[in-house]
């Protein structure tokens, strides 16, 4: 749209913005194709609120700088539903579909029926209603009679609509739906709140709840809400069908959920649900089922209702993803640097279609935060494809003799003293390559696929060789013979041969994938080839001291430390020289990197999983069109790639106004041509 209104009048300016802003968040919410980054969004909302505030005759409460009203001090006021929100009826089983399909075919007395399958979003209800196009109420579902009156704060969701879009709309209009909060908008939120010693949330239902009966709709501005809608009243007659409603609802301004389909008989109904069920864990927000409709309304109504729920309609639910089970012990594990990490073992339960037997509980401060004790009734979830985990445990069943979970005062692989580190979460090992946990995370990741590639040389045959005390360092690779490597379980000559001839390959190596493979705290595989290109030798970085290390990009004094303590340890040099005795020949890198780099002084964040290949291969990729891959996104990030289910950096982008990529533009910058923000 036009900024040319620039000159003209405040008027027409200030019409202009507000009709820009509307279709953005048009675009952004409801079509998910923003169009402009979110700093140029900002800037004209702020262009607008100056000019409203500098004519306050011009003042519209619809306008979209006014998303944000009054407190409700005296709490939410009832609302009466004219139409009641009802609720549906739930099946488990494909019997139970089954048997919907064959009510419904017999009170039509049809051989087939058309229906939509919807996903059933993990939200919470609300009823929008729509005078003159311009949204006058919102209520939350209650119990279905009578709920809230959230109108406040729901003004201050975006991806709803204050004004429709479009002429001849029905007046009123009932829109229901259902706000939710996204995966990525949950985590950071958590985040964001954790950082500032507030209580987090348990789930994204819970937050998105929780936001919406926010008595300060400034609170409820601040949270990532958004919206689906599913329904509109029948009266408001936009359609025949509940499919025409959905992309009539879609035209004048509602987001709708893009894996909304149209179904043919049982057969329809049950593939829909296994669709919806496959794409489930790709999704930014969380489903709990799939919501079957008779798509006719014609039939809806000829089926009518049966106690407090639709005839036409059934809610297939998931199986839960969550569950109480019991913790049975809490072990730490040990990793590459010696840090450990709790891991809660389980009463087995089955959780979202699998059994679940250990998850994670992130940190040390995690456990004392939630005072989680070996023996407690625990909650665990899990969500998607993500490592299940447990959520708080539930000290109202607790026996009155649990004693809390005290972290151990030795490793228990090696004995070694454990150390907390000061002001941070973490408690590490003291043995160091002592350590045979140590030993065998060092070996896997020196044997890595950015480190020396050492292809056939997994988790299982590292364990086996440094517990048969035939690997102590990653030197002693360098001597294993063919008949050592076929006495291991599962490895047979011809494998052993392939092995001993990829790690011979690996000696090759460049300079930078070298210093990684060292596996040197807080050296990444960026630093490593910082490194690597800054001082063009081994021995020029192995004599630097803090201050010349300092001097490479992105080194800061903490890795500096690092990198000069490992190199000022005997132990470390010694494995480093029986390394190059063996052969090893890391290869500097110049400062000027060979060939065309169409892609140099570019810096990019990888979020989200890619269809097209693994990360870590678009990451090398870039990289070597002369590209910059950090993992965290600042201003001078050239863009975010996201993949399915992206994380916390997509919303950092948003907040920073870094552009973001799709994997199209991925293909483009692979194919070195950088695409237009
Ligand atoms: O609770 C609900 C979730 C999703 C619904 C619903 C829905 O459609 C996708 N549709 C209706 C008609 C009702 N509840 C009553």
């Amino acid at each position: 749209m036009s900024r040319s209104g620039k000159e003209s009048s405040p008027a027409r300016r200030i019409e202009a913005l507000r009709e820009e802003i509307r279709a953005h968040n048009h675009r952004y919410y409801v079509l998910d194709d923003p169009s402009i980054p979110d700093a140029e969004y900002d800037r004209l909302l702020r262009e607008l609120e100056q000019l409203e505030a500098e004519h306050p005759e011009l003042d519209d409460p619809d306008s979209p700088t006014h998303r944000v009203g009054a407190r409700a001090d005296e709490g939410f006021a009832t609302v009466e539903h004219v139409v009641p929100m009802l609720s549906l009826a739930n099946a488990f089983e494909d019997d139970e579909v089954a048997e919907f399909d064959r009510r419904i075919r017999e009170l039509l007395d049809v051989e087939s029926v058309t229906y939509t399958a919807e996903p059933k979003l993990d939200g919470l209800a609300i009823s929008l209603r729509y005078e003159g196009g311009r949204l006058v109420r919102a209520a939350t579902r209650g119990d279905g009679q009578a709920g809230e009156d959230v109108t406040g704060n729901v003004r201050t969701i975006r991806a709803i609509p204050l004004t429709l879009v479009g002429d001849e709309l029905p007046d009123p209009l009932e829109v229901r739906g259902e706000v939710y909060m996204t995966r990525s908008g949950f985590r950071a939120l958590n985040e964001r709140l954790a950082a500032e010693d507030h209580k987090t949330f348990v789930n994204p239902r819970n937050a998105a709840a929780g936001s919406l009966r926010q008595l300060d709709p400034a609170v409820t501005a601040d949270r990532p809400l958004r919206f689906f809608a599913y329904q509109a009243l029948a009266e408001a007659g936009l359609g025949d069908n509940q499919s025409a409603v959905l992309e009539r609802l879609r035209e004048i301004g509602f987001p709708v959920s893009s894996l909304v389909r149209r179904v043919e008989g049982l057969d329809g109904l049950l593939a829909a649900y296994r669709d919806i069920g496959e794409a489930r864990d790709a999704l930014d927000f969380d489903i709990d089922g799939v919501v079957y409709k008779v798509e006719d309304f014609d039939r809806q109504q000829e089926l009518g209702f049966v106690s407090r729920s639709p005839r036409w309609a059934l809610a297939r639910k998931f199986p839960a993803q969550e569950e109480l089970t019991t913790l049975r012990a809490i072990d730490v594990q040990v990793g590459r640097t010696g840090k450990l990490t709790p891991v809660a073992r389980l009463e087995p339960v089955f959780v979202g279609g699998v059994t679940v037997t250990n998850a994670t509980l992130h940190n040390l401060d995690e456990i004392r935060r939630k005072d989680i004790r070996p023996g407690d009734a625990v909650i665990v979830r899990r969500a998607g494809d993500v490592i299940p985990e447990v959520v708080r445990a539930l000290p109202e069943k607790r026996r009155s003799d649990l004693p809390e979970w005290q972290l151990p005062e030795h490793c228990p692989v090696c004995g070694s003293h454990v150390e907390l580190v000061e002001g941070q979460a973490d408690a590490r090992c003291s043995g160091g390559l002592v350590c045979p946990a140590q030993r065998k995370r060092a070996l896997e990741h020196f044997a890595s696929r950015g480190a020396m590639d050492i292809e056939g040389l997994g988790t299982k045959i590292i364990a086996q060789l440094v517990e048969r005390q035939r690997v102590d360092d990653p030197a002693d690779l360098y001597s294993l013979d063919v008949e050592t490597l076929a006495g291991l379980d599962r490895m047979g000559e011809k494998s052993a041969a392939k092995l001993v001839e990829a790690i011979a390959r690996s000696k090759d190596v460049s300079l930078g994938r070298f210093l990684f493979a060292l596996g040197i705290r807080e050296v990444g595989e960026v630093g490593a080839r910082n490194l690597a290109r800054h001082f063009g030798g081994l021995d020029a970085l192995m004599a630097a001291d803090p201050e010349a290390l300092e001097a490479v990009e992105d080194v800061g004094p903490i890795m500096a430390a690092h990198i000069h303590e490992f190199f000022s340890e005997q132990r470390n040099r010694a494995v480093v020289q029986r390394l190059l005795d063996a052969g090893v020949t890391p290869q500097a890198e110049s400062a000027e990197p060979a060939g065309e780099q169409p892609l140099s002084g570019c810096s990019f964040v990888l979020t989200g999983s890619l269809s097209s290949m693994p990360r870590s291969e678009a990451k090398k990729r870039l990289q070597a069109l002369g590209a910059k891959v950090t993992g965290s996104v600042s201003k001078n990030t050239r863009a975010v790639i996201v993949g399915d289910s992206p994380g916390s950096k997509l919303d950092k982008a948003r907040e920073l106004g870094v552009a973001v990529f799709d994997e199209d533009a991925l293909a483009a910058l692979l194919e070195g041509r950088l695409p237009e923000a």
